[in-house]
């Protein structure tokens, strides 16, 4: 019988991105859209648990969130926890534009599972994708920074091989931990 849980995002990439890295293990995940509170906080871990609560209070059932980010290394790990914002209103020109005539381009992708299986029960998972920012943008397929990120060991960004980044993704890496998670020891908490 296939794991239901329910995933709470208002980006249906993200949704997409999860449903196909969980299917194969027979997870079977329902995307819902609700508007949660973003919290004002130095770690994703922090947003995702608080926004995971409150998705709890309103499904009543199991539920997932997820919080990602883009750690630049020479502007201190900006955009980081504001990644959404700076996204939304700089965009990817603007970014490009803050590491004009930087040598150092090592960024790295984080995402953060955040899994409410009670009010007061979060479990969180982690996984990070190492790699640098691009001179300019390149490839049309993924979304958000995707066109500016170049993942380590590869030469074309996300947006050029999404395959690719489907292999070695934050959120790829972060759903194998969940992955662990359920096979360990979570498979009764969502039945
Ligand atoms: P939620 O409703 O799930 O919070 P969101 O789009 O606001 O959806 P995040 O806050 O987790 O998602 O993401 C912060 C920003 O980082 C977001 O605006 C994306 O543009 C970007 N981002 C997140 N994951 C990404 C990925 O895999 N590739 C490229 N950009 C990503």
């Amino acid at each position: 019988m296939p794991l239901h849980i329910y995933f709470a995002t208002s980006n249906p990439h993200k949704a997409v991105e999860i449903r196909n890295a969980l299917q194969k293990y027979g997870v079977d995940v329902k995307h819902i859209e609700l508007e949660l509170t973003e919290i004002q906080a130095d770690e994703l871990e922090k947003v995702a648990e608080f926004k995971a609560k409150e998705a709890y209070r309103l499904v009543g059932h199991p539920v997932m969130v997820e919080d990602a980010g883009l750690f630049i290394h020479a502007l201190k790990g900006f955009p980081g926890v504001y990644s959404s914002y700076v996204y939304r209103t700089i965009g990817n020109e603007g970014v490009l534009k803050l590491m004009e005539g930087v040598e150092n381009r090592a960024a790295k992708f984080k995402a953060v599972i955040a899994l409410a299986l009670s009010q007061d029960d979060v479990r969180i998972f982690t996984g990070e994708c190492h790699g640098m920012i691009a001179e300019k943008q390149r490839g049309k397929e993924g979304f958000g920074f995707d066109p500016i990120f170049i993942p380590e060991g590869h030469d074309r960004t996300f947006a050029e091989d999404y395959e690719y980044k489907n292999q070695v993704s934050h959120r790829k890496r972060a759903t194998q931990s969940f992955i662990n998670f359920i096979k360990e020891e979570g498979k009764h908490l969502l039945e």
